[in-house]
C-alpha cells in the first residue's frame, strides 16, 4: 500500500512557488502523488513504503529553493 506523509514546507509566498514545490517533490523516485497546500504550507506526499528516502525529499525541494521539515 502507499504511504502518506505531511510534511511542513518553508518559503512558500504564491501558487507559482505551489507548483515549483509540487514539480520538485514528483521528480523524486518512488514518488505517487504530491499535493501542496499554501494556506496550510505543507506538501501530502504519497509514495511506496519502500521506494524514498525523506532525505531526498528534502533534497529535492531544497534545490527549487524551498524547505521541507521531514522532521516533524
Ligand atoms: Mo512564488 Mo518565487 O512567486 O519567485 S515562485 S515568490
Amino acid at each position: 500500500p502507499a504511504e502518506r506523509n505531511v510534511y511542513p514546507v518553508a518559503g512558500m509566498t504564491c501558487a507559482a512557488c505551489v507548483h515549483h514545490v509540487g514539480e520538485a517533490l514528483r521528480t523524486v523516485p518512488g514518488v505517487s502523488r504530491v499535493s501542496v497546500n499554501l494556506a496550510t504550507a505543507t506538501a501530502a506526499v504519497e509514495h511506496l513504503p519502500t521506494a524514498v528516502e525523506p532525505a531526498a525529499l528534502a533534497r529535492a525541494v531544497a534545490d527549487a529553493g524551498y524547505q521541507l521539515d521531514t522532521t516533524a
